[in-house]
C-alpha cells in the first residue's frame, strides 16, 4: 500500500484485494456470513441464480429443488436481502422492520455519508412525510405548551450544525456468547454524520421547564409492527439533567441535505455518546415527566444491564437492571479493510474513536495479538459529541498473517476491554476491534 495518512480520512485510491477470512469458496463463505447481505444486488442476483448457484449459497444441496417454481429465491437467503434507497454497502440485518449496518471500511469518512448512516427502525417508519405541515409539540410539566412547526423552529432559535456520534446500544451485540436476543450487529450500528437544527435545551428553555421535572419522553411518527395504532414502537427519554446539554440537538438536516426518511425525516433527536434509542427519529412530541419515562423500550430489559458485573450467561434478576446512560469508550479501523492482501510491509492504518460525552486520550494498535502497542497520532473531534480520528504506519516484520487490534483510552482513563463484558441483552459490546491483514 502507497497511501498516505490522511487527516480528513479521505477515500482511499486503488480497491485493496481481499483474502476470504472463512474458506476458498466464495460463495460457502457468504453462507458463513449468514444473515448478513455483503451485496445489496443479491436479491436481483438470486432471481437469475442457478440452482447450483443458490444450492453453494446455502450451503446444502435442494432436494425438492424439481418442485421449486421458476425465479423463487430461497426465504433463507432472500429474508435478509433487499435494498434501502438511497443507502449503499449497508448490511441488512432485518426488513421488518428495517435493521442495516455498515461495515467499517465504509466508515472511514471522517463525517460520515448519508448514504453509509446505519438504520435502526423498531417500527414502520411514516409513509409521506410533509416537512410544510410537521409540528413538534412540547408539554407535560411546562409553563408554556407548545406547538412549533420546522419553521418555527428555525425562526424563533439558534440554529447550529455539529458533527454527532449515533450509536446503538446494541452495537456488536452478534459476539456475545452465550447469544443475546436482538439484531445480531456487528460493528456498524455507529455513525457520526453533521446535524442541523436547534438545541432541545433552548427550546425546553423557551417552554419554562417546571421544578418538579425529572424525565423527558420521546414520541416519533412511526408506527407499531402490529398495526396499532395506539402502540408506539418506541418511546424512550433522558434524564432532564441531560436534556440540557447543548450538543443534544433536534436536527431538521444531515450533512446539510434532507435528513433520510430511514434516518427520522424531517425532524428527529440527536443525543450524541448516549445509546441510539434516545435519539427519537420522525420527532413529534418532547413531554417533560415527574417520573422516570416508562414508554416502550423504557422498562424491563430494554436497554438496561445489569447493575452489578455478571459471569456470561448468569441470570440476572430484573430488578438489578439499570438504565444504560452514557455509551462507552470505543473505536473503529476503517481502513484498511479486513481481508488485506499486500505485498507491502508498510502500512497505513485508521479510523476513529469515542467515549460516550468524553474525549479519548490515547489509541494504541497491536500487530502482535497484543503483546506490544504502539501510541497512535490522535486527532481532536471537531466539536464535542463527534468522534476522533486517528491513524498511524506499521511496518509488519516478515510476510504471513497478522491481525491488527486497536485499543481506545478515554479521559476517564477507561479502555477498551480484550474480552466482551457479558451482559443478557448484548448492550454495550466495546472490545477492540480487530482486522486480519495478509502479507505476501
Ligand atoms: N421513532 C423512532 N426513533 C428511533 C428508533 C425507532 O425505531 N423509532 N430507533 C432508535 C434506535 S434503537 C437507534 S439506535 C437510533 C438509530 O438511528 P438511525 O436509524 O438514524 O441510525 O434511532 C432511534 N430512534
Ligand atoms: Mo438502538
Amino acid at each position: 500500500m502507497t497511501d498516505k495518512p490522511s487527516n480528513n480520512h479521505s477515500k482511499s485510491s486503488g480497491v485493496p484485494k481481499l483474502f476470504d477470512l472463512y474458506s476458498s469458496d466464495p460463495a460457502a463463505a457468504d453462507f458463513k456470513i449468514f444473515g448478513r447481505v455483503p451485496d445489496q444486488n443479491r436479491r436481483g442476483f438470486l432471481k437469475g441464480a442457478g440452482l447450483a448457484t443458490m444450492g453453494a449459497m446455502l450451503g446444502a444441496a435442494i432436494p425438492f429443488s424439481k418442485n421449486m417454481p421458476s425465479g423463487l429465491v430461497p426465504v433463507a437467503l432472500a429474508d435478509t436481502a433487499g435494498i434501502i434507497e438511497g443507502k449503499d454497502g449497508l448490511t441488512i440485518l432485518n426488513d421488518r422492520p428495517v435493521n442495516a449496518e455498515t461495515p467499517p471500511h465504509l466508515l472511514d469518512d471522517t463525517i460520515t455519508p448519508i448514504n453509509r448512516h446505519f438504520v435502526r427502525n423498531n417500527g414502520v417508519p411514516p409513509e409521506e412525510v410533509n416537512v410544510d405541515t410537521w409540528t413538534l409539540t412540547i408539554d407535560g410539566l411546562v409553563d408554556k405548551p407548545m406547538k412549533l412547526s420546522i419553521a418555527d423552529l428555525k425562526s424563533k432559535f439558534e440554529v447550529v450544525t455539529l458533527a454527532l456520534v449515533i450509536e446503538c446500544g446494541g452495537n456488536g451485540r452478534s459476539y456475545f456468547n452465550p447469544p443475546a436476543k436482538g439484531n445480531q450487529w456487528s460493528l456498524g450500528a455507529v455513525a457520526c454524520s453533521e446535524w442541523t437544527g436547534v438545541r432541545l435545551k433552548d427550546v425546553l428553555e423557551a417552554a419554562g421547564v417546571k421544578s418538579n421535572v425529572v424525565y423527558t419522553a420521546h414520541e416519533g411518527a412511526d408506527t407499531h409492527l402490529s398495526g396499532d395504532p395506539e402502540k408506539l414502537p418506541i418511546s424512550r427519554g433522558v434524564p432532564i439533567a441531560k436534556a440540557m446539554d447543548p450538543n443534544i440537538l433536534i436536527a431538521f438536516e444531515q450533512n446539510g441535505e434532507a435528513i433520510h426518511p430511514m434516518n427520522g425525516a424531517p425532524l428527529r433527536l440527536v443525543v450524541p455518546g448516549w445509546p441510539g434509542s434516545c435519539s427519537q427519529k420522525w420527532l413529534t412530541r418532547i413531554w417533560l415527566r415527574d417520573q422516570i419515562h416508562d414508554g416502550p423500550k423504557m422498562t424491563g430489559t430494554a436497554y438496561r444491564v445489569p447493575n452489578h458485573p455478571v459471569e456470561a450467561g448468569e441470570k440476572v434478576d430484573k430488578k438489578d437492571f439499570a438504565i444504560i446512560e452514557r455509551m462507552p469508550v470505543k473505536s473503529l479501523i476503517t481502513f484498511p479493510q479486513t481481508g488485506l492482501e499486500t505485498t507491502d510491509k508498510d502500512m497505513i492504518v485508521r479510523g476513529h474513536a469515542w467515549s460516550g460525552d468524553r474525549d479519548i486520550t490515547s489509541l494504541v494498535v497491536s500487530i502482535d495479538f497484543g503483546a506490544t502497542w504502539q501510541n497512535v497520532k490522535l486527532d481532536k473531534a471537531v466539536n464535542t459529541g463527534a468522534w476522533q480520528n486517528w491513524s498511524t504506519q506499521i511496518t509488519f516484520p516478515q510476510s504471513g498473517y497478522y491481525e491488527v487490534w486497536a485499543k481506545a483510552t478515554d479521559s476517564n482513563n477507561e479502555s477498551q476491554p480484550h474480552a466482551i463484558n457479558w451482559n443478557p441483552k448484548g448492550y454495550l459490546n466495546n472490545t477492540m476491534h480487530r482486522i486480519a491483514v495478509r502479507v505476501s
